[in-house]
């Protein structure tokens, strides 16, 4: 009996010893779950305050695109500045071959009126028989305006051979593909001049300077279908 008693009061004892190591790590745990706690919102108030930052710091951010031919941009578009549609004269193998919109106001550095070597850049007309079958209203020889626009989305994109944009992806505006004609001496890129033009006014007359035409894809290497020989090309400009 008196062994068992002895045998029991060792048990007890080593319960409580263990009862304590426990109560010991316990405290231990808790206090390492405090440190961590603490250390994940250090890091969720440091990350809010950089979220909290953005919106203050005013940003100005979207996208912007040149809307050929025309003077205003869609209504959810921002007009940066209206302009006259340019570019090299036909007949120079020269100048720079690209499109470009020159503001209706335009600003001057230093210049000198001379005849030393320089590029040339002269009003653009559209050149094509009346009735076109493409365009909706008569615009054979109309010298034609164009509008820088920004929108407020982080993409653009002009893509030649389609009238519609892709699902998911906003119109900006659609119309044809413009270029130099095959025949003349030097290149120009290509541009796509809206559906349904603007002129610019006085404009109307035969002037054959800077001059865009429609542009037709030609059947070979560019397979048919889905494309058509000789049928003039579409044009979109989509935004997302
Ligand atoms: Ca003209
Ligand atoms: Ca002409």
């Amino acid at each position: 009996m008196l062994q068992k008693l002895v045998s029991l009061e060792q048990t007890i004892h080593n319960l409580k010893n263990s009862l304590t190591d426990s109560k010991i790590r316990i405290e231990e745990l808790s206090r390492e779950n405090e440190q961590t706690t603490q250390t994940l919102n250090n890091l969720l108030a440091e990350k809010k305050d950089k979220t909290e930052e953005l919106p203050t710091k005013n940003v100005a951010y979207g996208s912007v695109y040149i809307r050929w031919g025309r003077n205003e941009c869609k209504d959810s578009a921002e007009v940066i500045y209206k302009g006259f549609t340019a570019g090299k004269n036909y007949a120079d193998k020269g100048s720079g071959s690209n499109t470009i919109c020159l503001p209706e106001d335009p600003s001057w550095l230093n210049y000198s009126t001379s005849d030393h070597p320089r590029g040339t850049v002269y009003g653009t007309e559209i050149d094509v028989e009346e009735p076109s079958g493409v365009f909706e209203n008569k615009v054979g020889n109309q010298d034609i305006p164009c509008v820088a626009c920004h929108i407020k989305k982080g993409s653009v994109i002009m893509i030649p051979g389609r009238g519609h944009c892709y699902t998911g992806w906003n119109l900006e505006y659609a119309g044809y593909l413009m270029t130099e004609y095959h025949g003349h001496p030097g290149p120009q890129n290509h541009v796509c001049v809206d559906h349904h033009p603007d002129f610019i006014q006085g404009g109307g007359g035969n002037a054959d300077e800077h001059i865009l035409y429609l542009t037709i894809s030609k059947c070979g290497s560019l397979p048919c279908p889905p494309y058509a020989n000789d049928r003039e090309l579409a044009c979109v400009v989509c935004s997302k």
